[in-house]
């Protein structure tokens, strides 16, 4: 531990989880169904399965999660005793809304998130609230096509109206779509692509799908979710106009395989196909290559006159940003790139740089590279970072009284990450407001479904098929983390 930089006093210092991933009691209290429900347990080898709703006797671990709809005044108050300011989670629409198109919202879902919220006042710990994270209800899928079809603009909007009246005096910082980026350059066939579109959209892309045909889904569910968007921002500042109302996006930062001219250009259209949700976000309107790209290829046909209005008046307060890992691009040709170049260019590995267990490359560098290259295209906009962590196998030590996990390896990560986020506030001037690290207390890894991928300060006792005691143990980031918050980040 070292003397450094420090952050300012009105820092927000905390963690984040989202619903699906944690709290469990999938069915309770009127619970629906949600896409998250229907995602069976994979691992780094074997990618996590959608099935054609709940099937009896396969593994789901959304189902459990780590019970936090129980749990969240003891594992609150923990987070409380590490010094949070502020804690991230998200609701689930179909608490809410069970089925999504129901007429009525479900009050035990409500009160839940009443309780929760107020636990959180109690403790001194500001909300930060996620609407939509990879779990709208599956009752939308089945029946309206998901995202694609522009009916769930609509419920999404009533859902919306509902939880922002309801918590219009305890939540002030909401987002929209959790990581809506990621479902950008997903049109080639893998699992992985099916997976992002799923959980962002809703979307079933099926083998006989064309490359073209998976554009025309992806581009037009975005573009609904931006418009739902950007009217849940007009709603909630009619409704409280202090809310500050964000946008999310995953901003790995992206490097370009060699100085090879070719390659400078791939890795500037992958940033520009992937990082374009901002512009919509910030800017309220389409960057000049996404139009051009639109009118060439008929992609993202549905749209109104009234949406560009609505994007244009819905225009967030602040964008708040996940990163873990930086990626190469290479261009598969030495040809100057056409703009739908997404199958022009290829992720390569990293030589420079070590990766996790998952294959997540280990780059604190890059973090503050993302952060001045949105304060670059966004100047003075306010940035939260709202994930970044260190997902690795834990090992318990339990010759100790009290069992704990010495975990050197994500403090090492946390480490790093957080003075490069100093260097960019204080060196760079990048008014970054908060950090908020990734699953704080381990939960339910959303790509893979493993709960043995942790990436907590605080140990839960389960393994990837649900067993164990669900016991919470502090490691030894805990105590780590607790006194980077103290000291502002000074003593890391
Ligand atoms: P896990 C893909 C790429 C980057 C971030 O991920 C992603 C994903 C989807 O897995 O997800 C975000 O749990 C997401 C969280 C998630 C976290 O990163 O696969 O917003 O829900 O848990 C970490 O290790």
């Amino acid at each position: 531990s070292k003397k450094g930089l420090q952050l300012p006093e009105d820092f927000l210092w905390g963690g984040a989880i989202a619903a699906h991933q944690a709290e469990g009691y999938w069915d309770a209290d009127g619970k629906g169904v949600s896409i998250a429900d229907v995602l069976t347990a994979g691992s780094h080898e074997q990618p996590r399965e959608i099935t054609d709703g709940v099937v009896p006797g396969k593994n789901y671990p959304n189902h459990h999660g780590i019970y936090f709809y129980k749990t969240y005044k003891e594992d609150l108050a923990l987070m409380a005793e590490m010094g949070f300011k502020a804690f991230r989670t998200s609701i689930a629409w179909t608490r809410i809304f069970p089925n999504g198109d129901d007429a009525e919202p479900n009050e035990a879902g409500l009160a839940f998130y009443d309780d929760l919220f107020d636990t959180m006042h109690a403790l001194g710990i500001e909300p930060v609230i996620t609407l939509q994270h990879f779990e709208m209800p599956y009752h939308l899928v089945t029946a309206y096509g998901g995202w694609e079809n522009r009916q769930v603009i609509d419920y999404f909007e009533k859902y919306v109206r509902v939880v922002f009246e309801r918590y219009k005096d305890k939540v002030t910082y909401w987002i929209t779509h959790n990581e809506i980026s990621n479902q950008a350059n997903q049109a080639e066939k893998s699992s992985l692509s099916e997976f992002l579109v799923w959980t962002n959209s809703g979307l079933k892309f099926t083998p006989e799908m064309t490359v073209d045909q998976r554009q025309a889904a992806m581009y037009q569910a975005a573009h609904n979710e931006l418009v739902a968007s950007a009217r849940a921002v007009r709603i909630g500042h009619d409704i409280n106009p202090n809310f500050k109302i964000g946008a999310m996006l995953n901003v790995g930062t992206l490097y370009p395989a060699s100085t090879k001219p070719a390659d400078q250009l791939a890795v500037q259209k992958a940033r520009q196909q992937r990082d374009w949700f901002s512009d919509v976000h910030i800017r309220g309107a389409y960057p000049h290559e996404l139009e051009q790209l639109f009118a060439r290829t008929g992609w993202r046909a549905d749209v109104t006159a009234q949406d560009f209005e609505d994007l244009a008046a819905g225009t967030v307060d602040y964008l708040s940003i996940s990163y873990y890992a930086s990626s190469v691009i290479q261009a598969k040709t030495d040809a100057d790139a056409e703009l739908d170049a997404a199958t022009q260019w290829e992720t390569v590995p990293n030589t420079q740089i070590k990766a996790s267990d998952w294959g997540w490359t280990i780059d604190p560098q890059g973090l503050r590279y993302a952060l001045n290259e949105i304060n670059d295209l966004y100047p003075d906009l306010p940035i939260m970072i709202v994930e970044n962590g260190f997902g690795a196998y834990d090992q318990l030590d339990t010759t100790r009284d009290e069992p704990t996990v010495h975990d050197d390896y994500r403090i090492a990560y946390l480490g790093a990450h957080i003075a490069e986020v100093e260097k960019a506030v204080v060196n760079d001037g990048i008014p970054v407001i908060g950090y908020l690290s990734w699953g704080p207390i381990d939960i339910v890894s959303a790509g893979t479904g493993e709960m043995k991928k942790r990436y907590g300060y605080i140990y839960v006792d389960l393994d990837d098929f649900g067993e164990g005691s669900a016991k919470r143990y502090k490691k030894d980031s805990f105590h780590w983390y607790q006194q980077v918050i103290a000291s502002r980040g000074e003593v890391l």
